[in-house]
């Protein structure tokens, strides 16, 4: 491959904006797909929980062919908890593509992939999707993104964007709003604009090799794989060379396996040049951010530093009375050997064991963040407990700081007043307001702290229509008491299964979390009260027997549907002195004390 025929693209965006589905078309009219070949949705979501939420949680790579050229993509996740990511990818690439919604505009996420990017001193291509909503407004949207980067000091050369215009959806680009779109389009300006806007990698074919690693894979064959680009130098299949770690360690490895990307399959191959983009195995232990490097002249690279973690919880082993029944891997040993093996490929994740219990302490970048981990665990057979999301603090010039957001929300403005109003409680802080054709934009400030478990208050309160995305801001002054859940729960009293009369009767008393037929603990929170304090409840107390009725006549009760919590939900949900007990089957809450509620 030659260097100058190389482009290695970033694909940056704020969350659903259409990066996955713009690099599905790219992928298809690149005519490397065989004909009738069967290629799904958004194919580079290829893990189950993407393809179950519809958005992408780990940056992958990809490459096609246009014309004499190879363009490299690396399609990034736009959720805020997923920023770490992108902070690693950009690494790899040479320039960016930052797709902005032409309804939307630039979103919290938007700002900070784009500064990321100018910290990295990428050339930028804006692309304007979404150009077929009846709602596009592109020219505010290009007024609002440049705005942005003028926000953000983008230089001059920067501040120079090209602009491309596409419904990644329908396939077609255009370069002017009134260019007409023929037989269906295409995305050629996109790719067009690529190679005459971003450059080729630099970089010296006969210097010592440099590849550092962005991203890991894992192949069921040779174990874990490292992706990243060639800096310098070139890597050739089983020739010694060295590996440089994060500790600063320098140890010989050998590669014995390269590949290159086609479309999104990995392609064996002999050798890679600068400014490739490929995957090695060879490495059984290989993490994000080693070098592989010249033996006698080893080179490593910087390290890739990123943004710190805001929240942690701590994970413990499963000590309710249901404990060991459903999970595979139970122990304290086995949580922190998992834990151990997510840090090597996910280098936003850190944990610490715990001096005052069993269990770890687990830190990330958001409640999602940390949600997907534990999600992913219990899909592979763990049990255990999770505590209440807790901000990270810091000290700073004696001054306890607090991480706080940049929350932007979308609603009708109709909601307007009562999402303020919920806001202000929580200490947000309105910065910006502007409202057009009945819809409001506002922007906050507000504490990581006051926003854990504020969405689905949120959906309450813009009745499911309104829209919020926030993006970790800075740290700041601890902005005082903050009271996220004002009610109490409804609290098992003693060990028993749900009947469906006593359930019945609880309705009165809050919402219910359970059905009947579910065996319960006593400890165990089963609903939310409508008051403030906790209720210890019965819910397995059947009607009084009387010889008049038979059996089977509590299943005429009606309930009311019960709500069933996400994990997400439950994580948000609890309080201090409560668990989430997470299994392979089941997801429950609980107080901290079983065994010691008072009836
Ligand atoms: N109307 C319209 N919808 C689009 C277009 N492009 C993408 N979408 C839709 O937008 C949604 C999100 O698309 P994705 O490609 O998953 O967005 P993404 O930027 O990859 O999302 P994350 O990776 O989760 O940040 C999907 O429902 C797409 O079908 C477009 O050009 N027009
Ligand atoms: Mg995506």
């Amino acid at each position: 491959m030659e260097q100058n025929d190389i482009r290695n693209v970033a694909i940056i965006a704020h969350v659903d904006h259409g990066k996955t589905t713009l690099v599905d078309q790219l992928f298809k009219q690149s005519g490397m797909f065989r004909e009738n070949q069967e290629v799904s949705e958004r194919l580079m979501d290829s893990m189950d929980l993407e393809r179950e939420r519809g958005i992408t949680i780990t940056a992958k790579n990809g490459s096609y062919r246009y014309g004499d050229y190879w363009i490299n993509i690396i399609d990034t996740p736009g959720h805020a908890d997923f920023g770490g990511q992108v902070e690693r990818v950009l690494r790899m690439a040479d320039g960016a593509l930052l797709l902005v919604d032409a309804q939307e505009g630039p979103m919290p996420q938007t700002y900070f992939v784009l500064k990321k990017a100018l910290e990295n001193n990428l050339r930028v291509v804006v692309v304007i999707n979404k150009i077929d909503k009846p709602a596009a407004r592109c020219d505010w949207v290009i007024d609002q993104v440049f705005d942005l980067f003028v926000k953000l000091d983008a230089p001059d050369e920067i501040l120079d964007f090209p602009i491309v215009y596409t419904s990644a959806k329908n396939g077609y680009s255009v370069m002017d709003l009134d260019e007409p779109v023929v037989d269906g389009g295409n995305m050629e300006h996109i790719s067009r604009t690529i190679v005459s806007h971003i450059p080729a990698p630099s970089g010296d074919s006969t210097a010592a090799l440099q590849m550092q690693v962005g991203t890991i894979d894992y192949s069921p064959y040779l174990g874990r794989l490292g992706i990243g680009k060639v800096v310098n130098g070139t890597m050739r299949l089983n020739q010694p060379i060295a590996v440089a770690r994060r500790d600063g360690s320098i140890q010989p490895v050998r590669i014995s396996k390269i590949f290159r990307f086609e479309c999104d399959e990995k392609v064996a191959v002999e050798s890679a040049g600068v400014g490739e983009i490929v995957a090695v195995a060879g490495m059984d232990d290989v993490t994000v951010g080693v070098t592989f490097t010249d033996q006698e002249n080893p080179a490593p690279l910087p390290l890739i530093t990123i943004d710190p973690p805001t929240i942690s919880m701590n994970f413990v082993p499963n000590d309710s009375p249901f404990a060991g029944k459903e999970g595979k891997y139970v122990t304290s040993r086995h949580i922190g050997e998992r834990l151990e093996r997510e840090i090597l490929s996910d280098v936003a994740l850190q944990y610490t064991v715990l001096d005052d219990a069993v269990g770890y302490k687990v830190s990330g970048r958001g409640e999602l963040h940390l949600s997907i981990l534990i999600e992913k665990m219990r899909r592979e057979g763990y049990e255990f407990q999770v505590t209440r999301p807790q901000v990270i603090f810091r000290e700073e010039d004696g001054q306890r700081q607090e991480p706080y957001e940049a929350l932007t929300v979308d609603v009708d403005e109709q909601f307007q007043g009562a999402v303020i109003e919920k806001l202000g409680k929580l200490k947000g802080q309105l910065l910006e307001m502007n409202s057009q054709n009945g819809m409001v934009r506002m922007v906050f400030s507000i504490p990581t702290r006051g926003l854990l478990g504020y969405r689905s208050q949120f959906m309450t309160d813009t009745k499911g229509m309104g829209m919020m995305s926030y993006v970790f801001d800075t740290y700041r002054a601890y902005a005082g008491d903050i009271v996220n859940r004002v009610n109490g729960v409804l609290v098992v009293k003693e060990a028993c299964t749900a009947v469906a009369f006593a359930l019945f009767n609880l309705q009165e008393r809050g919402k219910l979390f359970i059905e009947p037929g579910e065996a319960l603990y006593q400890g165990q929170i089963i609903g939310e009260c409508s008051r403030s304090s906790d209720l210890v409840v019965n819910p397995g107390k059947g009607k009084k027997l009387t010889n008049m009725r038979a059996s089977g006549s509590d299943e005429a009760v009606i309930l009311t549907p019960c709500t069933r919590m996400s994990l997400e939900d439950c994580i948000a949900y609890i309080n201090d002195d409560e668990l989430v007990e997470v299994t392979p089957e089941s997801i429950r809450l609980r107080k901290k004390t079983v065994g010691k509620t008072r009836g």
